[in-house]
Parts: C-alpha cells; sequence; structure tokens
C-alpha cells in the first residue's frame, strides 16, 4: 500500500512540476486530487483494507495529498507569474516616444468679435439679455413701429415660417421681451444670431447683431453719443475718429448711421471704405415714442437710446477679410489664422 502511494505521489509531483500551461496544471490536479481523483478514491476506499493497515494508510495519502496540492500551488504560481511577466511585456508603452502632436482649436472670429463688444458694455453695467430666434411678426415688426406694409416684412427680406411665425431679422425683439418685463430705468445688450434672406459675399442668411438699449429719465443724444465714442475707442483703438450721419430707422427718432476712420487706410482711401475714408459699423438712435408705447412706458417720463452692429462687418473689418462666407465654411486653414 505505502508503495503504491509513494508511486502515484511521485508520479503527480513529476507531472505538476513540470507542466506547461495553467489549464493543463488543472488537469493534473483534477487526475489526481479532484472528486473523482486518484488520491481521494484511495483514500475513500480506505474502509475496504484491513482494521491494522488503515491509520498508517490515511496518515500516508493525506501527506501525499498536501505535497501534491503545494506542488500544484508552487507550480500555478510560477505559471502565473511567466503569464504575467509575459502580458506586460507586451503591453508595454514607451512613454520615450515623441507625442502625436494635437492640432490645438481658436475661438471663431465671430465669437470673439461678439464677447469683445458684449463686454465693453457689460464693463459699463449693461446686463446680457437673450431671447427666441423664431418669432413674431408683432414681437420683430409691430411693436417696433414698423408700418405693415414695411419692405422688411417682405418675403424677399425675411424668412417666414408660418402664419405669424418668422425668423428674428434683428435682435430687438429681445428688447421688447425686456422692456415688457423690466421696469425702467433700465441698460442692456443683446448678443445674438439673426436670419435674413440673403446671399452674397456681405450677405449671409444667418448673421449676429449686438444691439443695446438704455432707457432713463432725461436720456438724451449726447449720451448716445458719448456711449459710441467709447465703444469705437474700445473696440477700434483710440485714435479711431467716429463721425454721426443722419439716417431713419422706424424705431428710433433721431436716427443716425455711424462711420469711423477706415481702419484699412486709416482715411486715405482705399477699396474698402471705397475711397471716402469712411466705413459704417454702427445704426443708432433715441427710441421711438411708439415703442416704449408698446411696451407700455410712459413715453412722457422716459427716454432711451438704443443701437445695434452687426458683428461680421466688425469682424472683417478688424481681420481684414473680405468675403463673409469664409466665416461659415469651417475651412481650417481659415480658421488656424485666429489662434
Ligand atoms: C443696425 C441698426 C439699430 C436699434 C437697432 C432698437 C431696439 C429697440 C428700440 C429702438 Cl427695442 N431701437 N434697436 C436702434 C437703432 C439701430 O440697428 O444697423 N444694426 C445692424
Amino acid at each position: 500500500m505505502k508503495a503504491k502511494i509513494d508511486a502515484i505521489r511521485a508520479e503527480a509531483l513529476e507531472l505538476a512540476a513540470s507542466c506547461p500551461s495553467l489549464e493543463e496544471l488543472e488537469r493534473v490536479r483534477v487526475r489526481f486530487l479532484g472528486r473523482k481523483g486518484r488520491l481521494t478514491l484511495m483514500l475513500r476506499g480506505l474502509g475496504g483494507l484491513p482494521a491494522g493497515e488503515r491509520p498508517a494508510a490515511g496518515a500516508a495519502l493525506n501527506a501525499a495529498k498536501r505535497e501534491v496540492a503545494a506542488a500544484v500551488e508552487a507550480r500555478r504560481l510560477a505559471l502565473e507569474g511567466e503569464r504575467d511577466r509575459r502580458d506586460l511585456s507586451r503591453e508595454a508603452v514607451d512613454v520615450t516616444l515623441p507625442g502625436e502632436p494635437r492640432a490645438i482649436g481658436a475661438r471663431h472670429p465671430v465669437s470673439m468679435v461678439m464677447a469683445a463688444a458684449t463686454e465693453i458694455f457689460t464693463g459699463l453695467g449693461f446686463t446680457v439679455e437673450e431671447g427666441p430666434e423664431a418669432e413674431t411678426e408683432y414681437y420683430n415688426f409691430d411693436a417696433l413701429n414698423f408700418p405693415r406694409d414695411h419692405p422688411a416684412r417682405d418675403m424677399q427680406a425675411t424668412l417666414h415660417i408660418a402664419g405669424d411665425a418668422l425668423m428674428r431679422t434683428h435682435t430687438s425683439p429681445v428688447q421688447i421681451r425686456v422692456m415688457q418685463r423690466r421696469q425702467p430705468p433700465l441698460r442692456c445688450v443683446m448678443p445674438g444670431r439673426v436670419y435674413r434672406c440673403d446671399s452674397d459675399v456681405s450677405h449671409s442668411p444667418v448673421f449676429h447683431q449686438v444691439e443695446g438699449l438704455l432707457v432713463g429719465e432725461g436720456v438724451h443724444f449726447g449720451h448716445l453719443k458719448g456711449i459710441l465714442s467709447f465703444f469705437v475707442g474700445r473696440m477700434f483703438g483710440p485714435g479711431t475718429r467716429i463721425r454721426f450721419r443722419p439716417s431713419f430707422f422706424p424705431f428710433t427718432e433721431p436716427s443716425a448711421e455711424i462711420d469711423i476712420s477706415c481702419v484699412i487706410c486709416s482715411g486715405k482711401g482705399c477699396r474698402v471704405c471705397k475711397d471716402t475714408g469712411w466705413v459704417e459699423i454702427l445704426g443708432a438712435g433715441m427710441v421711438h415714442p411708439a415703442v416704449f408705447e408698446a411696451v407700455g412706458y410712459d413715453p412722457e417720463r422716459w427716454t432711451g437710446y438704443a443701437f445695434g452692429m452687426g458683428v461680421e462687418r466688425i469682424a472683417m473689418l478688424r481681420y481684414r477679410i473680405d468675403d463673409i462666407r469664409l466665416f461659415y465654411e469651417n475651412d481650417v486653414r481659415f480658421l488656424a489664422q485666429f489662434r
């Protein structure tokens, strides 16, 4: 009996120690130590031995099982170690290799100018206001004193949706909503996207505006000149000259268009200013009393000024861009120049 146990033990130890893989090792374990393994079955068969032989055979079998289990475990640790070293060396990363250069993004020139214009006014205490891009005839035109037959309402100029709904053609409806919500005095700027039926080198069907509004007691045209002069100095540099020309808008009276000395030729005359030395950048005026009436403000008590600018136009002047479509093509060669 003792010799048989020794032979099985020796065979198991030999097989475990030389096992080439974890899978094979598991088969060896099952073959000797599993539920139907050779050593297990022998242990179970002890009852068939004469009573005098049982204790010695049992002890030998248990010792053999412990030894084989320890050998299997030792071999398992060795094989797992080899496997882990293999995996690690296959997955190793050479951190000294040069990296792949990543293209760094840039803010879009339209976003930069819109933020710069907005910040000049927030620095003066103006709040930033936003509103819906899909509007109604009332907010976009009626409340702003546009006559019913005004050409701007026309299909040619306005993107109509259905019934009364249209895409706002300016950010002015936001001011109407602000004035309906709040009582004067107030001052706010409205940056946003606007829509027109128009498309060529200097017109895009979607473009951006920043409008401003200030309402108070005793507000007059001198205040408007003051704030726009300050704005132009900040936006285009302190040497920039400014001039006001009389103009007309349905929602302001009096109204003006504001030119600055040409940023390209400093007023000497060039293609951009069509040899006039001046370029138009803003429209403005004193809020028309009919607009105050539409929002329920007393026009005898309150006066205010308002102004509006096209962001693309200012960006084109500031960055010397001669085709508005470049802003929307997302050509990285164009965009990368603003990094
Ligand atoms: C331009 C001219 C302008 C306004 C916008 C305005 C808004 C209200 C009342 C009165 Cl609620 N005015 N906005 C006033 C004058 C000019 O924009 O050339 N924009 C690109």
